[in-house]
């Protein structure tokens, strides 16, 4: 039986190809695949970024090889980088979504 980490590590690649596979490519994320991910996986962690404009920026910011796609590996540093930012808000105390 996987440990929580690994489960955790499988829920993210099963997540992000359920995303990908909707449209177009199918190891990547559109601008649009992107918000239906975010509009329904991170809605809790992204509550004040529902605006287009935030998820454009996101986008940018995400897409660091510049195909106007995120692929998995872009995908993972946006999931570290909430991980990192929610740590510290909640001083690494347990939390329940
Ligand atoms: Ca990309």
């Amino acid at each position: 039986m996987p440990s929580e980490l690994e489960t955790a590590m499988e829920s993210l690649i099963t997540v992000f190809h359920r995303y990908a596979s909707k449209q177009g490519r199918s190891g990547t994320l559109s601008r649009r695949e992107l918000r239906e991910l975010m509009e329904n996986e991170l809605s809790n962690f992204l509550k004040s970024q529902q605006d287009a404009t935030a998820i454009d920026k996101i986008m940018r910011d995400l897409d660091t090889n510049g195909d106007g796609q995120v692929d998995f590996e872009e995908f993972v540093s946006l999931v570290v980088g909430l991980s990192i930012a929610c740590e510290c808000v909640h001083g690494g105390a347990e939390f329940t979504i």
